[in-house]
């Protein structure tokens, strides 16, 4: 057993005046049961703890890091540009800039306004759908994730789902209606009987862990949303410069009217986006009719500097890296009894015999199963999401030794 008494103190202490002693839900032992490992500091591919065990790390601040911990490009940008300063609650050069690139790189984006998280961008992008459709219902998918705002904690993912509470207390009646995630026939039916503001879709689900899209869903949405006038969003909060350079819009070839981003574009800052064409974003306040956006960091110059950086370093070579980085630590998972579902550089163990296509599958999986190979991975120095219903990441940081320790692990853990 590794050390951990400094972790249990360092816990106990955060329990003290932190519900649950975490910052987020997503962050808690329950589902998989123990005491989380307290972090000191990350580096590449490694995370090290207080009791000074190291692990290979595959949460990788949820998605953020794509490039590894502390990268030094990320890190020279943010002291340099931390000496000019933090925040002034004014335009600055690095806000265009950074603008630019997701503009030059993200197909369907013609304007982006930049947040603090990915859920004040989503908040933010149906309240554009609303203003500009003049409708108020919106379809989410259940098992997606789209951050901690009133209309998305409706059959939830992430971690409402882990806790139990896909539909969250303290949450009003939403107008917000639900349909099965790779059913297009569900949402052509509610699309026929209900005026719809805006379908939000996870382009591929992260969130109930990884569930690519089926062929032809995603192009089903799109046609329901151009038969009934319907705003698209795609919510690219994971899979943004993730599975592509130009996201999941381009590596499948469906265009959405609107994309939220955050994650990767912020190089571990706190970050979000709502982006889309020309016809929605021209109405965001103060343009058009004026909807209402605002935030006293948005667009704040670290995270702007984090992401440039880290933007800098993805052109098209480091996608071919990532999916065959991807590709080895999956085909090195299989394993009787899982299924190891993968879109790039993400993916998911299910402790499932089926492939997992929807919500149903995900909450069929073995979940007593998952806790007992998380635990016994993180005993074996792999730091993993406490939670069926996440999905895991490789980074550049990643070596092939790496991942060749991971499977290893992996197995032994699989070991009865
Ligand atoms: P944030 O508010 O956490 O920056 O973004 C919310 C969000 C929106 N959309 C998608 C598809 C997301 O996955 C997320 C956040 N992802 C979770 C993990 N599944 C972040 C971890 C957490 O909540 O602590």
């Amino acid at each position: 057993m590794r050390p951990a008494d400094k972790s249990k103190a360092a816990f106990l202490r955060a329990q003290r005046t932190i519900p649950g002693g975490v910052n987020s839900a997503a962050r808690a032992f329950g589902p998989v049961g123990g005491n989380p490992p307290i972090v000191k500091r990350g580096s590449g591919s490694r995370l090290i703890d207080v009791d000074g065990n190291e692990y290979i790390d595959l949460v990788m601040s949820w998605g953020p890091l794509i490039l590894g911990h502390a990268h030094s490009d990320v890190i020279a940008a943010l002291v340099e540009t931390a000496q000019n300063g933090t925040s002034f609650g004014a335009t600055t050069e690095l806000e265009s800039t950074l603008a630019e690139l997701v503009v030059a790189r993200v197909p369907s984006i013609e304007m982006v306004r930049f947040t603090n998280s990915g859920t004040e961008a989503t908040m933010a992008a149906i309240r554009v759908a609303r203003g500009v459709t003049g409708r108020d219902k919106i379809l989410k998918f259940t098992g997606c994730w789209h951050g901690h705002a009133d209309p998305f904690l409706v059959g939830a993912g992430s971690s409402a789902l882990s806790l139990g509470t896909p539909d969250s207390p303290g949450v009003p009646p939403q107008p917000t209606l639900l349909a099965p995630y790779n059913d297009a026939a569900a949402v052509a039916a509610i699309a026929a009987e209900h005026e719809l503001a805006a379908i939000i879709v996870e382009p591929v689900a992260g969130n109930m862990g990884c569930v690519p899209p089926a062929p032809g869903f995603l192009e089903g949405l799109r046609a329901v949303c151009d038969d009934h006038e319907i705003c698209l969003i795609f919510d690219e909060v994971i899979t943004g410069f993730r599975v592509g350079p130009g996201g999941a819009q381009q590596r499948y070839g469906v265009m959405p009217d609107m994309t939220t981003l955050g994650k990767t574009i912020g190089g571990g800052l706190p970050v979000g986006a709502f982006a889309g064409t020309r016809r929605f974003m021209e109405h965001v306040a103060p343009l058009g009719m004026c909807i209402s956006q605002g935030g006293t960091l948005s667009g704040n110059p670290l995270a702007m500097a984090a992401g440039r950086a880290t933007l800098a370093a993805l052109d098209e070579a480091v996608y071919d890296e990532l999916e065959a980085k991807g590709r080895r630590l999956a085909d090195g998972l299989a394993h009787d009894g899982i299924t190891v579902q993968r879109v790039g550089s993400m993916m998911t163990v299910f402790f499932s015999d089926a492939p997992v296509r929807d919500l149903a599958g995900a909450e069929a999986c073995d979940r007593e199963r998952f806790a007992k190979w998380h635990s016994a991975m993180l005993d074996r120095g792999v730091y993993l999401p406490p939670s069926q219903f996440e999905a895991f990441f490789v980074s550049l940081a990643h070596t092939e030794a790496d991942i060749d320790q991971v499977i290893a692990a992996h197995r032994h853990a699989l070991t009865p």
